[in-house]
């Protein structure tokens, strides 16, 4: 290949984007913070930090209903955050773009909504064995409620989700299935566009579960082609208690309402209320407002640092934590998929992962350790829990190995 270059490819600077996270230059029981626990929720760079302090200081006022300045300026920066969201995720308009508390209530809205319009029972509603219980028990409710039922794909001993297992269970009954695109307890990267076509092809439509996936790869919903997706602002750089659920208009237009209120409604009447129009449909009260608006800095800090880099650099995080992981004499990694997110989850023999835990954290080390809320994916690995390394963009090979000290010294402790 030529050395010379015209556009020769941006350095991934990785000293640089850590010194934007204030956090991540503190100790923790007096050693360096090495923060591993990214697929729970990720650390704030300080541009996301100051916006929101910036629109209580400036800013803060109701969105929607004001006629004052400040209402208008916080109504303009909220739609603002919207249209960044939009952007990011590759959706045709804003209004496809649903602000909720996060992936969580986004699967919920669908849930109930659909579950609402079209479930009955008989019916059938497809997951797969890799889902988190925010795409499982929302399921659950609505089949309680309309008498349908769940139907699930199992995973392989890889933890993979074969597309010919998926399209073995689509059946006449099948009205929706849900996947996520990456799995939290194991990393897995699932085929979702192809799953996605198979689904269509018999006209079944598809939510996605983004929550792990937005902040690592590139989205596009529309090459995607899926009816919904859900993400979590807090696992991308953003703020807590703020997430989105994106929703084709075609169906958003479809289903009823999530919940009653202000905001949300265009006339009430005692006899009769109509609704706003989408996505305000699905947004009854007063809003995440700051959240809303500090969403939209941290999708564009992404967009900024790129997420192709992004994944690239976690790629290589990945592929050294395995090897290095690998070595340690009694750790076994659970999930081995071919395409893997930056996720080890592990098992050390004769040690409970809560020890693992414990122990690292006296290291400064944080992981999460348990079922990951996917107590499933555990069942069908045989497996009370495990200890879960989940690496972000700005790890570094030097926090992997630290980890790999770490365990050594636990491997040592229980001998
Ligand atoms: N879906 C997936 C795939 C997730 O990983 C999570 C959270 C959720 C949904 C729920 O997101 P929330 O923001 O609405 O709570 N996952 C994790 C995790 O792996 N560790 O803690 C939370």
């Amino acid at each position: 290949m030529s050395t010379a270059t015209k556009t020769p490819a941006r350095v991934y600077d990785v000293e640089s984007l850590r010194a934007q996270f204030p956090i991540l230059s503190r100790t923790v029981h007096g050693k360096p913070l090495v923060y591993l626990d990214n697929a729970n929720t990720t650390q704030k760079p300080r541009v996301v930090i100051d916006r929101d302090r910036k629109y209580y200081e400036e800013e803060n006022a109701n969105i929607h209903r004001g006629t004052h300045w400040l209402s208008e300026k916080a109504t303009e920066a909220y739609e603002g955050g919207r249209a960044k969201v939009a952007r990011f995720l590759g959706a045709a308009s804003p209004k496809e773009i649903v602000f909720t508390r996060g992936t969580t209530e986004a699967i919920n809205l669908v849930a109930s909504s659909f579950s609402q319009a079209f479930l009955e029972a008989g019916d059938e509603i497809l997951i797969t064995g890799l889902e988190h219980h925010s795409n499982i028990v929302p399921w659950q409710l609505a089949c309680e409620r309309t008498g349908a039922k769940l139907v699930v794909v199992p995973i392989t001993d890889d933890g993979e989700v074969p597309a010919d297992e998926f399209e073995k269970r689509l059946t006449p009954r099948t009205k929706l299935a849900a996947v996520s695109h990456v799995s939290n307890a194991l990393g897995t990267i699932n085929p979702v566009k192809e799953l996605i076509a198979i689904a269509h092809a018999v006209n079944v439509p598809v939510l996605v579960d983004g929550a792990q996936a937005a902040p690592h790869l590139p989205i596009d919903v529309k090459d995607l082609g899926c009816d919904f997706y859900a993400v979590s602002a807090h696992k991308m750089y953003g703020p807590t208690g703020i997430g989105a659920l994106y929703g084709k208009a075609e169906w958003l237009e479809k289903l009823p309402p999530y919940q009653g209120g202000g905001d949300m409604i265009a006339s009430v009447t005692f006899e009769k209320t109509t609704y706003n129009e989408l996505p305000w449909k699905f947004e009854a009260g007063t809003a995440n407002i700051a959240g809303g608006i500090v969403f939209g800095v941290a999708v564009d800090w992404l967009t900024g640092v790129g997420l192709a880099a992004i994944a690239a650099h976690e790629h290589d995080l990945l592929v050294h934590a395995t090897r290095t992981l690998s070595a340690i004499p009694g750790l076994t990694i659970v999930g081995r998929a071919k395409e893997k997110a930056a996720v080890v989850s592990f098992t050390l023999d004769n040690v409970h992962p809560h020890d693992i835990g414990t122990i690292l954290d006296r290291e400064g080390i944080a992981i999460r350790t348990g079922q990951h809320c996917a107590q499933p994916v555990m069942d069908r690995f045989g497996i009370p829990a495990t200890a879960r390394a989940s690496f972000g963009l700005y790890n570094t090979r030097e926090e992997v190995d630290a980890l790999a000290a770490g365990l050594s010294k636990v491997s040592e402790m229980f001998g």
